[in-house]
């Protein structure tokens, strides 16, 4: 059910009735769908920052393609990275169906007018850390985008599915990656390991304030788009990683963690909100460059945009 035309307030009504019955019924909401200006915004928002998060997201990564330890690893990362942007592409294309404008959302990021994952404003110091962010990063990622492949915006849910494949492989990946470092020299397993502590505390925080100060959340799951609470998908992704960092000789840096026979979860200290919110206002250690490096980025591609768009009126001019 689509309008172009200004409507009533009955049929606003009436609209409004047929939307949260096919939410109840947890039924996808399609583009063309009529959706309440919140839902669409709501999405916007979210959708804008994971794409955001994927494109900054390549920096951090790619910081160690020139200095790979072997052309094999050199080839695998490369793809990785690559596929950040896909993941980016992808999701901006997702954002575009709600009506948003690619180039506006690039424009606002640019300007700090819209957010990323925190994450990425902490540094990579050592090649190790492309193995713990495989592992850790990618990890949290799947565990907060495995349930929005049940998004109820059609378009987000279906490019989550794809996204979901690729990250578990980056995954996959990350943990590979240590695993032949932990095998190696001790030089070797003392990098992992402090590598593993400097990004076990940022990781947590990749999920979003706790529950009680998360704004978004309530009204975000009313509408199916999110399908947990962001310390729902925290405890899930602590329970976890624990058996994983185990099995790989590594700890976390969190003397607070212990398994909790009678909830049957670990607990876990508390991140240092504070750090978060700073990260998020831009004052992280790496917030100025990420930006920066984008914004020259998007710079030097305007003689392709303008190549592109000029071809494309040529087209047009022809056939006219
Ligand atoms: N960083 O009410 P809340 C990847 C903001 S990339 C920064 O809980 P919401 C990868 C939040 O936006 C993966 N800001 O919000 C790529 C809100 O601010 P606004 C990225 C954060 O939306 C390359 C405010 O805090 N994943 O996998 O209900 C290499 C209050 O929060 C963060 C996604 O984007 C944060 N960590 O829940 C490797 C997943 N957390 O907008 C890997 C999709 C919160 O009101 N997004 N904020 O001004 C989501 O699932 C949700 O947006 C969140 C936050 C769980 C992140």
């Amino acid at each position: 059910m689509s309008t172009s035309h200004a409507i009533s307030a009955d049929e606003h009504d009436d609209l409004t009735t047929h939307f949260e019955s096919t939410i109840a019924r947890d039924q996808r909401i399609e583009p063309r769908d009529w959706m309440p200006e919140g839902y669409r915004q709501t999405l916007i928002r979210q959708i804008a920052q994971h794409a955001h998060s994927e494109i900054i997201g390549m920096q951090p990564e790619g910081n160690w393609l020139t200095r790979a330890p072997s052309l094999r690893r050199k080839a695998i990362l490369t793809a990785k990275v690559q596929d950040e942007a896909g993941h980016g592409l992808y999701l901006y294309s997702a954002a575009e169906t709600l009506g948003a404008d690619r180039a506006e959302l690039t424009d606002k990021l640019i300007a700090g007018k819209q957010k990323y994952s925190s994450i990425f404003n902490y540094p990579t110091l050592s090649f190790a850390d492309v193995g713990t962010i495989g592992w850790l990063v990618d990890g949290a990622a799947i565990c907060n985008q495995v349930p929005l492949c049940r998004s109820s915006f059609g378009p987000y849910g279906r490019a989550m599915i794809r996204v979901c494949k690729e990250e578990s492989f980056h995954q996959r990946q990350g943990y590979e990656l240590l695993t032949t470092m932990m095998r190696g020299t001790d030089a070797q397993r003392a990098m992992v390991q402090e590598s593993v502590n400097r990004f076990w505390w940022p990781a947590l925080m990749m999920f979003g304030p706790p529950d009680d100060q998360s704004p978004n959340t309530e009204q975000s799951m009313a509408w199916g788009i999110k399908r947990h609470t962001n310390d729902e998908l925290r405890q899930k992704f602590v329970d976890m990683s624990v058996p994983q960092a185990q099995v790989l000789g590594v700890t976390f840096p969190d003397p607070d963690l212990v398994w909790n026979p009678d909830r049957g979860h670990y607990d876990f200290g508390e991140p240092d909100w504070s750090e978060f919110m700073d990260v998020v206002k831009g004052n992280g250690a790496m917030n100025f460059e990420r930006i920066a490096v984008r914004r020259e980025a998007h710079e030097n591609g305007q003689w392709v945009r303008d190549a592109a768009l000029a071809f494309a009126a040529r087209e047009e001019q022809e056939t006219n």
